[in-house]
Formats: structure tokens, C-alpha cells, sequence
């Protein structure tokens, strides 16, 4: 079975499961109540080149007395979402935290989104755009904005990563060799599949 995790990080109340839920059954609950522990879904994503991927998804609790259970989800994990509010400069000042232990203790190859939530809040805004992609540029993490309220970059969010990811676990194409006979490939040199992936 193919299966392909990602995990939401961030402070509480930066909207992890409010982008969860807008993503999976398109709604907003203006006083959404704060996840205890964890939270599962499976999340059947569109590619932009077509056809679906799913993600086995973990949003976390972002209160801080859930803070040591983090790494038990991210460690194994393909994919992070590492979200911050952009009317709090503390959530952004948590989130290069996040960035910085998850770096230091997942998988090599795991991907991170920087996402900047809650963009309808404009005038309220602490952090911009330039200072969020700057942050994710220096650290190599992808930069998204978004807004659960307002339906704002969810769908994109969910893409990319499925694009992202599903891209790492395709093997490259065969050599093209026409009129040839297409090769045999013998089960015993087969390359190992990859360590993070299970395709
Ligand atoms: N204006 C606005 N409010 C939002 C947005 N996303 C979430 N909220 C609100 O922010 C509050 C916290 O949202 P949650 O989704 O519970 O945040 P969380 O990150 O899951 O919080 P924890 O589970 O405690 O870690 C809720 O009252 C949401 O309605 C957004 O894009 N815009
Ligand atoms: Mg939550």
C-alpha cells in the first residue's frame, strides 16, 4: 500500500486543523476548538498532471504541554506543513523553531512548506509576504499563504505537496531505446525502494 505522510506543525491557534478542515470538507468554524494530542485523516489529492494521491495526514496539537509528542509524528514523516499566523510574530518566531528541530530531526529528504495563515487578517498583518518567503528561501522550505476563512491557497497548498512528493517516490523513465525490445529487469539488481517512501 502506497502511503505517504505528512504532518502539520505550528503554535495553537494558527488554524492547522481550520486548513485541514476547509481543505477536506470545505468548511470554517470561526471558534474552532484546540486539537488534544493529534488528529488523522486521509486525504485523496489531486496532480496537476492528473489523477490522485493520498496523503495520510497528522495535525498536531499546538499547545505547548503537547509540544514533546511532535517528533513521534514528524520523524517518519514525507512532508510538513509548519504553519504561523500573520497577525502574530510569535507564531512566526515559533514556526523557524519548528523549522529548525524538524530539519535536525526527520528524514533527510523531508520536504517543508512555510505557511503563512490567515491572510484575510490584513490589517492585522505582522509578518509579510518578503519576510516569510525570505525565511523559507534561506532554509529551503517552499512558502505558501493562506487562508482557511477565505478558501485562499488551500487547494494549491495540497497540490504542490501531493506534486512534490509524488515526483520524489516515480522512478526516473526508462532510456528511450526505440524498436527495441523493452528491457527485463531482474528482481535480484532491482535498486532497493527507497528508505522514506513506501511505493
Ligand atoms: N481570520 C481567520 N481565522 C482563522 C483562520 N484559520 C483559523 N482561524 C481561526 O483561528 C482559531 C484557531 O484555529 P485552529 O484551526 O483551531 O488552530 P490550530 O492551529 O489547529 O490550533 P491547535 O489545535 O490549538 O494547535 C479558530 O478560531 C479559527 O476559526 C484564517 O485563515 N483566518
Ligand atoms: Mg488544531
Amino acid at each position: 500500500m502506497i502511503k505517504h505522510k505528512i504532518v502539520l506543525l505550528g503554535d495553537a491557534s494558527v488554524g492547522k486543523t481550520s486548513i485541514i478542515l476547509r481543505y477536506s470538507k470545505n468548511i470554517f468554524v470561526p471558534f474552532q476548538e484546540s486539537t488534544i494530542g493529534a488528529a488523522f485523516s486521509q486525504l485523496n489529492t489531486p496532480l496537476s498532471k492528473g489523477g490522485t494521491f493520498r496523503l495520510d495526514v497528522w495535525d498536531t496539537a499546538g499547545q505547548e504541554r503537547y509540544a514533546s509528542l511532535a517528533p513521534m509524528y514528524y520523524r517518519d514523516a514525507q512532508g510538513a506543513i509548519i504553519v504561523y499566523d500573520v497577525t502574530s510574530r510569535d507564531s512566526f518566531e515559533r514556526a523557524r523553531e519548528w523549522v529548525r528541530d524538524v530539519k535536525a530531526n526527520a528524514l533527510p529528504d523531508l520536504q517543508i512548506w512555510l505557511c503563512a495563515n490567515k491572510t484575510d487578517l490584513t490589517t492585522q498583518r505582522r509578518i509579510t509576504t518578503d519576510t516569510g518567503s525570505l525565511f523559507a528561501e534561506e532554509t529551503s522550505c517552499k512558502y505558501a499563504e493562506t487562508s482557511a476563512k477565505s478558501n485562499v491557497g488551500i487547494n494549491e497548498l495540497f497540490t504542490s505537496i501531493a506534486d512534490a512528493i509524488s515526483e520524489r517516490c516515480t522512478p526516473p523513465p526508462a532510456p528511450s531505446t526505440t524498436g527495441a525490445a523493452p528491457p527485463t529487469i531482474n528482481p535480484d539488481t532491482r535498486a532497493p525502494p527507497r528508505a522514506t517512501c513506501q511505493c
